[in-house]
């Protein structure tokens, strides 16, 4: 990386004079002190999804997460606030391993998560393809009417973690997708989550 700096363009400063620099000891994670932003997840949104089946935690397509629990939750940031449809039509989809994991969306105004719904556990293996299910339940999302409407949703940030009580520690996430909701709720909305920035394992 190279910067530069035109030290005479600052009033005072002119006169400054920079005889050596030492660079200490970089840490890319904790560049922000007042948040510890988790490492890049970027396979989650990039719009690629796996080969139904493909193992669970293939370094190709996914993100894993540490252990069950909201710690671990990977995040999108859409970047700023965008609606998200709800209903059944566009609702969120994921390709993730087979077990239950939980869908919150940020409300801003509050300064709290909010359960949106939760992906149902699937006796398959490896990545599975699935809607994310409508539920209202904190921590209980369980497997329901894949049809269900849910509400829309207005956030900048989602997130996804795996719920406790699996019965193994094999958590990943390959993608999610999120479609607009702000014009209609077609099945033909536009996805609004692919190449936007995702963070994890670590809520913020
Ligand atoms: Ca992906």
């Amino acid at each position: 990386m190279t910067t530069s700096y035109n030290v005479s363009d600052y009033a005072g400063l002119k006169n400054t004079t920079i005889t050596s620099i030492e660079v200490g000891t970089f840490n890319p994670k904790d560049v922000a002190t007042h948040s510890a932003w988790g490492p890049d997840a970027a396979k989650a949104t990039d719009g690629v999804f796996a080969p139904e089946g493909e193992t669970w935690n293939s370094p190709y397509f996914t993100v894993i997460l540490p252990s069950a629990g909201e710690s671990s939750a990977v995040v999108i940031d859409l970047g700023s606030s965008l609606t998200i449809c709800g209903t059944s039509a566009c609702a969120p989809y994921v390709q993730a391993d087979r077990h239950n994991m939980e869908l919150d969306w940020w409300d801003e105004s509050n300064q709290v998560w909010r359960v949106w719904g939760g992906t149902c556990e699937s006796s398959g293996s490896g990545l599975i393809l699935r809607p994310v299910i409508a539920s209202t339940t904190p921590g209980g999302v369980k497997c329901g009417n894949a049809n269900a409407d849910g509400s829309n949703f207005t956030t900048r940030y989602v997130r996804l973690w795996a719920l406790p009580g699996a019965d193994d520690n094999n958590f990943s996430v390959s993608e999610i997708q999120l479609r607009d909701g702000s014009n209609g709720n077609s099945s033909t909305a536009q996805i609004v989550s692919t190449g936007k920035s995702q963070l994890g394992p670590r809520p913020i």
